[in-house]
């Protein structure tokens, strides 16, 4: 017989599944916020936790506990939603599940099994943050960061950071393809797989780094091309968005979500990450580049568009938002997915037409507290005009 707790369990998660989103009273006239996030913990199937067998388990124990859901590549297909995230088990070991929604904003719900990945690495210890890319080619690809131990030194938290390349027509069936090389940086993460083909070539957003924490010397998010996705190599990254010394992106910054394409240009959602006497800060930000260059920056505009607040300031990293997600649909409506403080995720929805007057018309950053107040006072200037009129 069932334990009685299973029936208890499984009613939580129906509640969780069927509860409403409402946007929350957060305005910035650029992006709304919701009041729940869209996929924690809690959304994991009681299957995947439990042994329901009172004989092995007797006391109804959590055998295999989930830490928490974050980092979701997104996807629409056929109409609906659809977030591959990262899970991180009790054990500290992350993994893929699909989990699909009728409305983007509530109603996630796991399939029945996480992802198992052709297992083609042996000396892969970890795989997180997938990006998905419908990609003009037909397939659906996921890049995400293998991790593997850094034999090469004695220090026993030195690890190397790779991207790994899977492809599907459907997120069931995943084939596995060589992960990425590139020649000139030793380290790889946060690397995304452009929509389209760039002179006839595969073309990546990379991260070069010296280190698997620090990018070194690495400026910026990069941009290389490919000729074989199945044996993906890289030689020469061409700088996109740089980090720049006292803004947003000093310590280092990361491509996020696949770019959306418009009239104007790629638009960009990217996750920037600066130093404070608390850890490493991390906020959202968003670009332009040229639709015939995509490596080319037409419009940054100033500082963040997303910053963890209220209670996504809390969490296994306190003081994190992070994407590697967006979904924009025919209608102009855009789902951007967030995780806060690696622990849950959240929607923010906004459309084409305002990422584009965001992104094109928020001054860029001056660079110089003097010249941001002189922006700032122009400003009011200006509305002081209006308000006379
Ligand atoms: O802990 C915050 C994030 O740290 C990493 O991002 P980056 O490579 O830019 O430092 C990633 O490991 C990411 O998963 C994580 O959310």
């Amino acid at each position: 017989m069932l334990h009685q707790q299973y029936f208890v369990e499984k009613e939580k998660l129906q509640r969780l599944t069927e509860r409403k989103n409402r946007k929350s009273d957060f305005y910035n006239g650029i992006f709304d916020r919701y009041e729940d996030p869209v996929l924690t913990r809690e959304h994991i199937p009681v299957e995947w936790k439990y042994d329901l067998n009172p004989e092995t388990n007797p006391y109804f124990m959590e055998r295999l506990g989930v830490n928490a859901v974050l980092n979701a590549g997104a996807i629409e297909l056929d109409g609906k939603f659809y977030l591959v995230a990262r899970i991180e088990g009790n054990d500290r070991k992350s993994f893929f599940g699909v989990a699909e929604s009728e409305t983007g904003i509530d109603g996630f719900r796991f399939w029945d099994e996480p992802i198992l990945l052709p297992d083609t690495c042996p000396e892969e210890t970890n795989v997180y943050d997938m990006r998905l890319t419908k990609h003009e080619d037909g397939y659906i690809y996921g890049v995400f960061c293998s991790e593997s131990k850094d034999t090469s030194v004695s220090d026993l938290s030195a690890a190397v950071a790779a991207a790994g390349i899977v492809r599907t027509k459907d997120l069931k069936t995943w084939e596995r393809l060589d992960n990425l090389k590139t020649l000139r940086s030793p380290q790889q993460r946060n690397v995304v797989l452009h929509p389209e083909f760039v002179n006839g070539k595969y073309a990546f957003y990379t991260r070069p780094m010296d280190d698997f924490i620090d990018t070194g010397s690495g400026g910026g998010i990069g941009f290389g091309l490919c000729e074989d996705i199945e044996h993906a190599v890289i030689d020469e990254e061409i700088l996109t968005s740089k980090r720049r010394y006292h803004t947003i992106t000093e310590a280092k910054n990361g491509a996020g979500a696949v770019p959306i394409k418009t009239e104007k240009g790629w638009i960009h959602i990217a996750h920037g990450v600066r130093n404070t006497a608390a850890g490493l800060r991390y906020v959202i930000y968003a670009f332009a580049t040229d639709l015939n260059h995509p490596e080319k920056v037409i419009a940054e505009p100033s500082g963040l568009l997303i910053g963890p607040m209220g209670e996504e300031r809390v969490g296994d990293v306190s003081n994190v938002v992070f994407t590697n997600g967006a979904i924009a649909r025919e209608n102009g409506e855009v789902y951007i997915y967030y995780a806060s403080s690696d622990t849950r995720m959240h929607v923010a929805t906004t459309t084409i037409d305002k990422l584009l007057d965001y992104v094109f018309h928020t001054p860029s950053d001056p660079l110089r507290s003097v010249d941001c107040v002189k922006q700032r006072i122009a400003l009011i200037q200006k509305n002081k005009e209006f308000l006379n009129q």
